[in-house]
């Protein structure tokens, strides 16, 4: 996707602040004999984490960052003066970043609301000063703790958007065309496959101050899970929308067929897709008459669906209002991972 704002997949080596050394410092003043030891703690190193941002909508801020340092702590000195902490470096993402570990592939959390803060590397601990060791037996320690190591790793970030109504279709079903218009977003529109070629996000108007947001994926094509057309990797966009809305042009030979075709491609990049709630926009609608749509509708599959044109506004009201009913209806909760490093 060269030249493209949108990035949704970043590497990353990461390595926290080593912790600062303890002193073994002793007191030597002039009226001070055996002054005793006085060294003082090492700093803790500093973390790298990774905070939410509600502003970010994609991860190419991080394109180019392929490395990200936290400092180290500072060493312990005399009279017991503990060694400065050092600087966090914290990783901004938008919601909905899963991380993982690039070498195993495991998942270690997700980012999903504003502020909400993982560390991801924590800091090495500051090693004790000598004061910490003298004891009744032992006066004079001459030793103090070294700091701990910092933590390194390489991590995958992937983004997954995060939007209300996921829509699916084949390319030029009109999804482009029906998110400008129920949307302030300014998608990409043509009469040809492909248009879009990544992820559009639009916030829907509904009554009273009330707004969903909804994401336009690249279209698939059948065989996308075999890599056909833009493949499936856009599909991920939509895998935790609470909706999917279907979008099949009037003009389709088969819409039953077409629409198992989009289910099966849906299917085969991740079962559970199959459990999200599904309404069916026949698009382009203002191609038909009052007759057609008598004819095509004992046709339909078995979900909710709705004719629509987003050239004349045919059925849009009522398809905002099915997708309300079926957002309200699914209430989604997020199940949030508490996650401690
Ligand atoms: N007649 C009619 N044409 C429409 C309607 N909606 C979209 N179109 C046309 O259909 C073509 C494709 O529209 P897009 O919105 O770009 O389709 P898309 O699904 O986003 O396509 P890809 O991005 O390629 O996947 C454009 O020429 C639109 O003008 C509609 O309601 N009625
Ligand atoms: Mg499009």
């Amino acid at each position: 996707m060269a030249g493209s704002n949108f990035v949704d997949y970043v590497k990353i080596y990461c390595r926290s602040g080593k912790g600062g050394a303890g002193s073994a410092h002793f007191r030597r003043e002039k009226f001070a004999p055996m002054g005793g030891p006085d060294g003082g703690d090492g700093g803790r190193g500093g973390h790298v984490i990774v905070k939410g941002n509600r502003n970010l909508w994609t991860l190419i801020h991080l394109k180019y960052q392929r490395h990200v340092f936290a400092t180290d702590g500072k060493s312990g000195s005399r009279s017991r003066s503990t060694g400065a902490d050092g600087i966090d470096n914290i990783i901004e993402v938008p919601l909905g970043t899963v991380v993982r570990d690039a070498n195993t592939g495991e998942f270690l959390f997700e980012i999903t609301a504003d502020g909400e803060q993982v560390i991801l590397a924590p800091g090495g601990r500051g090693g004790l000063g000598n004061w910490n060791f003298k004891t009744a037996t032992m006066q004079a320690p001459r030793f103090a703790q070294p700091g701990e190591p910092c933590t390194e790793l390489e991590i995958i970030m992937e983004l997954k958007i995060l939007a209300d109504v996921g829509l699916v279709g084949f390319p030029n079903a009109g999804k482009s065309t029906l998110l400008s218009v129920v949307s302030a977003a300014k998608p990409e529109i043509a009469d040809y496959a492909f248009t879009t070629l990544v992820p559009n996000l639009g916030i829907v108007r509904y009554h009273d101050n009330q707004s969903f947001v909804m994401a336009d994926i690249p279209g698939i094509i059948e065989g996308a899970h075999l890599g056909k057309g833009l493949g499936i990797r856009f599909l991920r966009h939509i895998e935790r929308n609470s909706i999917l809305l279907f979008m099949i042009p009037a003009e389709s030979k088969d819409i039953k067929k077409d629409y198992q075709i989009l289910l099966n491609e849906l299917k085969e990049f991740n079962p559970e897709m199959l459990d999200k709630r599904r309404i069916l926009a026949i698009t382009k609608s203002d191609m038909l008459d009052e007759e057609l749509m008598l004819e095509i509708e004992p046709t339909l599959p078995d979900v909710p669906c709705v004719f629509i044109s987003s050239i004349n506004g045919y059925g849009i009201s009522t398809l905002k209002d099915m997708l309300w009913r079926e957002l309200q209806a699914s209430n989604p909760v997020e199940p949030q991972q508490d996650i401690e490093l």
